[in-house]
């Protein structure tokens, strides 16, 4: 017995000051292999148990316990103690200069599209219209009949409108949403609709899916005059206090009277340029009194309510604003054009 007792006790003395010596984490599982591996010391020393008397056996494997236990601790806390020298010798041969600048992230920006819409509907707002809005895909009734557009008006023409298998049509003007905004809601009712609408026709100022912005106020005594002092006062924030505007006599199904609106060209102020075609005019929305036909088909009392409504294209404003003159450039999302907005 107290041979393998010995045996035991140096070698835990002599591992120990091995263990003490060493400089390498690969070393020490070197040595972790030598004294604790399957074919290691320990192991050796333990073959001579099975030549001891019973009584012995016990308190000889509590002792290859201890040992073994005690060794195992050793090599973990030097493990740790030079895994942390390593670390520590790796930072302080690196070196980061804190006070170079950082890369900045580039964020994106506001589609002038988007620009342009949130501009107008935050004035609009001013005024105390709030925004509603509707699908893309509408009835030909909510596009057309029920805004007094009858069957043979060229605005249905097969050319203008995109017609669905199922007789559905991808909404030519945001006016639809304004349908089912006053089904669903008696008069007084002060709404704006920005959305997309779609036609068919495609050039340098055509697009098949351009932005609308539509008003419309109806309640008992509105008159052109409102309508008037709305538009002026909108087109004046939109492009400066000085913006000489005009009113032309024009004609739309839905509205009646209706007045086509210009502001003074940004370019010649007035002179006559290129961009106003040399009016000196440049033609900027479509408005007019709500037509009686429209009230009779959301169930409104024409006798007791009037309306003004008002049409805008955001894509034109955007160009003309900006000084765009492909408004496919609108839609390519080509980040060099982007970028200078
Ligand atoms: C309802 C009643 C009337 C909306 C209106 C216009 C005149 C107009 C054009 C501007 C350029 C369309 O994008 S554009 O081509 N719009 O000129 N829009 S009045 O009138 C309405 C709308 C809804 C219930």
């Amino acid at each position: 017995m107290s041979s393998i007792n010995d045996q035991l006790a140096q070698l835990q003395t002599d591992s120990l000051a091995k263990i003490e010596q060493v400089t390498t984490l690969l070393i020490l599982e070197d040595i972790k292999t030598q004294i604790l591996g399957k074919t290691g010391a320990l192991t050796e020393i333990l073959k001579g148990l099975k030549d001891l008397p019973n009584s012995e056996k016990p308190i000889i494997g509590q002792l290859a316990n201890t040992v073994k236990t005690t060794l195992t601790t050793a090599i973990d806390s030097k493990r740790s103690y030079l895994e942390e020298e390593a670390l520590a010798s790796q930072l302080a041969q690196t070196t980061i200069d804190i006070t170079l600048p950082g890369i900045a992230i580039t964020i994106g920006k506001t589609h002038p599209i988007t620009q342009t819409i949130d501009h107008i509907v935050s004035l609009c707002k001013q005024l105390g219209f709030s925004v509603a809005q509707g699908p893309d895909i509408e009835t030909e009734y909510t596009n057309f009949e029920a805004l007094n557009v009858p069957k043979n008006h060229p605005a249905r023409d097969m050319q203008d409108t995109f017609y669905m298998k199922n007789g559905n049509v991808l909404r030519t003007h945001t006016s639809p949403a304004q349908i089912h905004a006053m089904t669903a809601q008696k008069p007084p009712i002060k709404i704006i609709v920005p959305g997309k609408v779609y036609r068919c026709d495609a050039d340098v100022t055509h697009s098949p899916m351009f932005h609308q912005i539509e008003g419309l106020y109806v309640d008992k005594n509105v008159t052109f005059a409102h309508l008037k002092g709305t538009l002026e006062w909108l087109l004046k924030e939109l492009f400066g206090k000085n913006q000489k505007v005009r009113f032309r006599p024009s004609y739309f199904p839905f509205t009646e009277p209706s007045t086509e609106v210009d502001v003074a060209c940004f370019k010649c102020n007035g002179d006559g340029c290129s961009l106003c075609k040399k009016t000196g005019w440049l033609e900027i929305l479509g408005a007019g009194m709500v037509n009686k036909n429209v009230f009779r088909h959301v169930d409104y009392d024409a006798e007791q309510f009037t309306g003004f409504a008002f049409g805008l294209g955001v894509d034109r404003i955007a160009m003309l604003k900006f000084g765009i003159s492909d408004i496919r450039l609108l839609y390519e999302n080509d980040i060099r054009f982007l970028k200078q907005f």
